[in-house]
Order: structure tokens, then C-alpha cells, then sequence
């Protein structure tokens, strides 16, 4: 073994110490941000739209594991290099933990309501990879035969170690890998016995006063690939910036009504479930969402109509912007007129019939039908902040998305999508423009006539709307299909394909479809 390798070694073995004893301080001081989540915090939010963008379709919902796993990647190569260049210089190592150190705590130091304290977890933990980096760096000297590290010649370095010095080496840093490990994984699960579904088991949702309408049988067309009228919890899509689903006890919520108002006040969980609850079916959709993506889902919430609770404060004339603010800092900005016309907006604490769930907005978030969730539907509120449009841009607005977004009207094929037997076939999906209503979906066949398809029944204008059509498909060979809808106000849906930014995608969503002989 190279003594440089050894070295690289080491300096995973310390990068590893450090994410570990970290993590444990982080969970112990009962905080949830750690220097990774941190660091992951602060390229989230300082990541161009983009790459966003290219992260949700790349690793869809699991974007952010995947920003995490190549934050640690990059952490252990540059861990493994610093640790190579110190076994020559032991200064190039505990610079570079310093460096590392100092991304650390400037990150903890800038997420949202940080305190002094955030600092503690990165330098607890750079002290213990400073201290394991030399206990290992000295294990290394000592069992290397030629000696310290710092001022031999290159040459001998490369010149592969005894065995037993080998072993001796390897077992220490192995000990620590194996070690860090177990303390990381260790306290991410007293992390996750600490967790909240005990108390989102113990919510009892209390029944609505205004109970949703019944869905009509022939909403739901059931057939194989057309995503059914209801979204089950677990089925339905997620998008938010937090890397760790944040914590919020229901028992310590509580929101504050503020800004422009003339009563501001605060309520709490128990005040918020004795109101009277209303019930809806609202489709939530993610203005991310490509033409033909499935960043779209519908759900019965169950929660306090948000006009109310607007009422209650008496926003001032001109406050024509309410900013909601969830615990870990993001905020939306919805139009308080929107709020206030008398649709279904709730701050909902049941999906489904259940308290909502964690990575949904336990236990309180907003739903409003006909925006899109950047701009409405606030998950983990906690702050609601009477403003104006011109005096708050929320989170997404400087990162370019428009600071108004109505759901644009779309229509998804959902089956067929490639091969299907000669024949009649059922040419099938949803069609959405929430708060306005679908009027009508058309169909055509490589560029044909344009053919009505038969709507599905709905529960109400707030939701998405099944639709089909038969198809008789005679012809052999690949063929393309396309759809277009129309809304209940007579606008049809534009063919024009524009990306997402800056307020939803546009166009006719189209599939090739090969008819077999
Ligand atoms: N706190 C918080 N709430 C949030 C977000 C977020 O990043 N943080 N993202 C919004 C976006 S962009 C969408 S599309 C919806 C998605 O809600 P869902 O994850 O329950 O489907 O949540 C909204 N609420
Ligand atoms: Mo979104």
C-alpha cells in the first residue's frame, strides 16, 4: 500500500468522523439541520432554475437524496485528496478541514432562523476529524518503515509499505469508518424514534361541517394506465426544497396572522380543529410539471376555509399579497383576492381522510384550487403575512417563476403509450383547469380531424377530469396521437410548447403509438 493512499484514507476515515459526530450533535441538541442538510440547504436554494429543473426530471422525487449522496461524494474525493497531499504536508490536510469547516458553519449559520448554536454540530465534528485525521496520519508515520511524512523524499513514499504496517493502518482507519457509521446511522435513529408519527396517529380529525359532494361513479373510468380520479396519499406527487421533512409537533404549532391587518393574532392546533371544517376535492399541480407529466394529483382535504381566517385579521386596503410561510422558511405568495373570491381555499389538515402526512404538511398546510402549489400551497405553515406584491417576492419569484400563477389548462394521454393490437382502442387520461372546469377534450390521429372525447363525470370545477375516446385503429404502424382541451370559460387549451418557466407549461401533449399487424 502507498503511503498516499493511506493518507487518502485518512481522510475519509476523518470526513467520515466528522459528518458522524456532527450528525449526532445535531440530533442531540434537538435541531434537524445538520452541516450537510445545511450545505444541501444552501445549494437548493441558490440553485439556478435549471438545474432544478434538470434534478426534479432527472431524480424526480428523489432529487433530494440525490443531492445529498453527491454532496457526501464530493466531500469524500476532496476528504481523499486532502488527506493524500497532507501525508507530504500535514498543514494541506487541516486546511482544508478548516475550509471545509468554515462552508460548514456558514451554511448552518445562513438557513432561516438560525441561532449561534447552529455553528456547534460542524465544529464539534471538524474537531473530531482533526483528531482522528492525526491519530491516523501518526499511525501512518509510525508503521510506515521509512518514516515521517513530511520531508522524505517522494520517492520513498511510493514505495508500498510491509504487510503488517499495511494491516495495522487499514484496521485503525476501518475501526473509525465502521465506527462513524454506526454513531451517523445511529443518530439518525434516535432522530427517527423521535418522530412525529405517533402524534399524527393520535390526531383526531374532527368531522366536516360542510362535507366534500359524493364522486360519481363515472368519474373514475378504471382503466389500466389512466391514473385513477383519486390520488392516493401515498401515490401523490411530491415537490418542496426541504431536504429533511421538517418536524412540527402539532401539540407546539401554531400560526401567526401578521402583517397588514388590523387584528393580528395567533391560533393553535386545538383552536384550529374546533373550527367549523369544510371538505373538498381539490388537484393539486406543480408548475414544474412538463406537458404530459405526472407533477399533478387529486386529494379530499378536510380544513378551515382561509377567508375566515383572513376575516378574522381585517387586512388593511392595498395588503393585496398574502405571504405564507411554512417552518423552515420557504414562503409562496398567493393573491389575497384569489383567497377571498370565495372558492375553496383551505388551511387543510386532512388528505384522504387522515391528518395529512409528514412530507405532505403536517399537520397544517394550505390548498387552493386553481393556482399552481408554488404560489398556494404553502406545506408546514406556520406564518401568514398580509403584504403587498409590490413590497414581498416570495421564494421562487427571484429565482425567476412569475409572481402570479393560475393553473394553465393541459391534457395528459395516459394510455395508450406504445404498442397496442389492431383494432378499437381506448384512448384514454385526464384534463385539468381547476377553479374554470373542463368543457371539452379533443382527439385526433397524425394530424387529422380533430374528434370529441367523452368526458368522464366530476366531482366539481376544482378537479381534474377523466376523458376517452375510441380509436379505431385499422392501419398498421406508428401513429401519433395528440390532445387538446377546452375550458369552461371557451379558452382552448394553446399548442404553442413552452417550457415550465416562468408560469407553466404549454402545448398539446402528443404519443407515438405503434399499432401491431
Ligand atoms: N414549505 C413548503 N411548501 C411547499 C413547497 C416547498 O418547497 N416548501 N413547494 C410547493 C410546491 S412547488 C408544490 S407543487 C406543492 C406540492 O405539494 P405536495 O408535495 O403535497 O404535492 O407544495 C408547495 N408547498
Ligand atoms: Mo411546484
Amino acid at each position: 500500500m502507498r503511503v498516499r493512499a493511506a493518507g487518502g484514507v485518512a481522510g475519509v476515515a476523518a470526513a467520515a468522523v466528522a459528518l458522524a459526530v456532527a450528525e449526532l450533535v445535531t440530533v442531540a441538541t434537538g435541531s434537524e439541520t445538520g452541516p450537510l442538510v445545511a450545505v444541501g440547504g444552501v445549494v437548493v436554494d441558490n440553485s439556478p432554475e435549471p438545474a432544478t429543473e434538470f434534478a426534479i426530471s432527472t431524480f424526480g422525487v428523489h432529487d433530494k437524496t440525490a443531492l445529498l449522496v453527491g454532496i457526501v461524494v464530493v466531500l469524500a474525493g476532496a476528504a481523499a485528496l486532502l488527506g493524500a497531499a497532507a501525508t507530504r504536508r500535514l498543514w494541506i490536510g487541516l486546511a482544508g478541514l478548516g475550509g471545509f469547516a468554515a462552508v460548514g458553519v456558514v451554511s448552518a449559520l445562513t438557513r432561516h432562523d438560525a441561532t449561534a448554536a447552529a455553528v456547534v454540530p460542524t465544529l464539534v465534528g471538524a474537531a473530531a476529524a482533526g483528531g482522528t485525521f492525526v491519530v491516523l496520519q501518526r499511525r501512518l508515520i509510525m508503521e510506515t518503515p521509512e518514516g515521517h511524512a513530511d520531508d522524505t523524499p517522494t520517492e520513498v513514499h511510493d514505495q508500498p509499505s510491509s504487510g503488517s504496517s499495511r494491516r495495522g493502518f487499514l484496521g485503525t482507519a476501518a475501526g473509525v469508518l465502521g465506527g462513524a457509521a454506526v454513531v451517523g446511522f445511529g443518530g439518525r435513529w434516535v432522530a427517527t424514534q423521535r418522530d412525529l408519527s405517533a402524534a399524527r396517529a393520535a390526531v383526531a380529525l374532527p368531522g366536516p361541517v360542510d362535507p366534500a359532494p359524493a364522486v360519481p361513479v363515472g368519474a373514475d373510468l378504471r382503466l389500466p394506465d389512466l391514473d385513477s380520479y383519486l390520488t392516493g396519499n401515498d401515490d401523490f406527487y411530491r415537490i418542496d426544497t426541504a431536504l429533511v421533512v421538517p418536524r412540527v409537533r402539532p401539540d407546539t404549532w401554531e400560526l401567526r396572522i401578521h402583517g397588514r391587518v388590523r387584528h393580528p393574532y395567533t391560533i393553535d392546533f386545538a383552536d384550529l380543529l374546533s373550527r367549523p371544517m369544510v371538505e373538498r376535492y381539490v388537484t393539486l399541480a406543480c408548475v414544474s410539471n412538463q406537458v404530459g407529466g405526472g407533477l399533478i394529483g387529486n386529494a379530499r382535504w378536510l380544513g378551515v376555509p382561509v377567508a375566515e381566517l383572513l376575516a378574522a385579521a381585517e387586512p388593511e386596503p392595498g395588503a393585496d399579497q398574502v405571504v405564507s410561510r411554512a417552518v423552515d422558511g420557504w414562503t409562496c405568495g398567493t393573491p389575497t383576492a384569489v383567497l377571498t373570491d370565495g372558492r375553496d381555499a383551505l388551511l387543510a389538515v386532512g388528505m384522504n381522510g387522515q391528518p395529512l402526512p409528514l412530507e405532505h404538511g403536517f399537520p397544517v398546510r394550505m390548498v387552493v384550487p386553481g393556482l399552481y402549489g408554488y404560489v398556494s400551497a404553502c406545506k408546514w405553515i406556520t406564518e401568514i403575512e398580509l403584504t403587498s406584491f409590490d413590497d414581498y417576492d416570495a421564494y421562487w419569484v427571484p429565482r425567476g417563476w412569475a409572481q402570479q400563477a393560475p393553473i394553465k389548462t393541459q391534457s395528459r394521454i395516459d394510455t395508450p403509450r406504445r404498442r397496442v393490437p389492431a383494432g378499437p382502442v381506448m384512448v384514454a387520461g385526464v384534463a385539468w383547469a381547476q377553479h374554470r372546469g373542463i368543457d371539452r377534450v379533443e382527439v385526433r390521429v397524425d394530424g387529422g380531424p380533430w374528434q370529441e372525447a367523452e368526458l368522464a363525470e366530476t366531482v366539481s370545477a376544482d378537479t381534474w377530469r377523466q376523458w376517452s375516446w375510441r380509436w379505431e385503429a385499422t392501419q398498421p404502424g406508428e401513429h401519433e396521437l395528440a390532445v387538446r382541451a377546452t375550458d369552461a370559460t371557451g379558452q382552448v387549451q394553446p399548442s404553442e410548447p413552452r417550457p415550465p418557466a416562468p408560469d407553466g407549461a404549454t402545448g398539446w401533449h402528443t404519443v407515438r403509438v405503434v399499432v401491431e399487424d
